[in-house]
């Protein structure tokens, strides 16, 4: 069937991925509730080194692909250090809520409660694969960084473009060319307190693909710049792009380690 996937309306939304996509049905699942008093502190959970995310020129397809907004990274941005093998950034996007019912939109609770979005830098292993296409279905293929959003009070500069961006991609499948991007400004300041567990893609076909490093430190916009996030794109049904998150997904038996006490 040609039935699409949605978040929360239509015959396929979240509670029925599984029976198109079995994997959405597995026990390592994403996203998760992070639970600070059941985490593990490990000590020898190394810092990550990210390689190359500093400002590159070049020539960057950002689009809407009727999910989320999606910027095409280029493979000289990796993670070179802190997880098993060398790991090279494909794209990354973000998750929100909804303007009209004040909702937040981040994947990821922690302790419960959510955070206005999130963001997911999407990298896979290149020691070992190919090709992200090839990565993305092997329980090593994939590592994706994660950070909340949160309120600030002031506007956040490193994301005037970006935002402002979103107006000439209104529709879905919609896309254009960015020439610069600084993906480490647009980052949080502290990398160093992160939590860290195994489990899948949040959206069809859930493959338990992915090595997860949700960090603790959330990257700050004002009201204005998240008001633009969840009101600017619209879907394939031509209606507003709003609460594209999946809802926490039961632990099961895996352990979640922080780098922090
Ligand atoms: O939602 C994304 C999806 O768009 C795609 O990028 C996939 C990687 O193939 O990853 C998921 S997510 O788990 O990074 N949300
Ligand atoms: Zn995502």
């Amino acid at each position: 069937s040609d039935i699409h996937w949605t978040y929360k309306e239509g015959a396929l939304d979240q509670m029925h991925w599984a029976t198109k996509y079995p994997a959405c049905g597995g026990k390592k699942q994403s996203p998760i509730d992070i639970q600070r008093r059941n985490v593990r502190f490990n000590q020898n959970m190394l810092q990550l080194e990210l390689t190359g995310y500093d400002a590159q020129k070049g020539n960057f397809r950002m689009i809407n692909n009727g999910h989320t907004v999606q910027i095409d990274l280029p493979p000289s941005m990796k993670i070179t250090k802190g997880l098993p093998g060398q790991f090279t950034a494909v794209q990354m996007h973000l998750h929100w809520g909804g303007l009209d019912l004040e909702e937040s939109g981040a994947e990821h609770t922690i302790d419960g409660s959510r955070y206005m979005a999130e963001l997911h830098v999407v990298h896979y292993n290149s020691d070992k694969y190919k090709s992200f296409s090839e990565a993305k279905d092997k329980s090593d293929g994939l590592a994706v960084l994660a950070f909340v959003y949160d309120y600030g009070h002031f506007e956040n500069t490193y994301y005037s473009d970006f935002i402002s961006n979103l107006e000439k991609i209104k529709y879905a499948g919609q896309s254009m060319n960015i020439s610069s991007i600084d993906v480490l400004s647009m980052l949080s300041e502290n990398l160093s307190h992160f939590f860290r567990y195994e489990g899948s893609l949040t959206t069809p076909p859930c493959f338990e693909s992915i090595i997860w490093t949700v960090f603790d430190t959330p990257i700050t916009l004002s009201h204005n710049q998240i008001r633009k996030l969840e009101s600017t794109l619209m879907d394939v049904d031509n209606k507003t792009l709003w609460n594209d998150y999946r809802i926490a997904q039961p632990l099961n038996d895996r352990v979640v380690e922080s780098s922090f006490m």
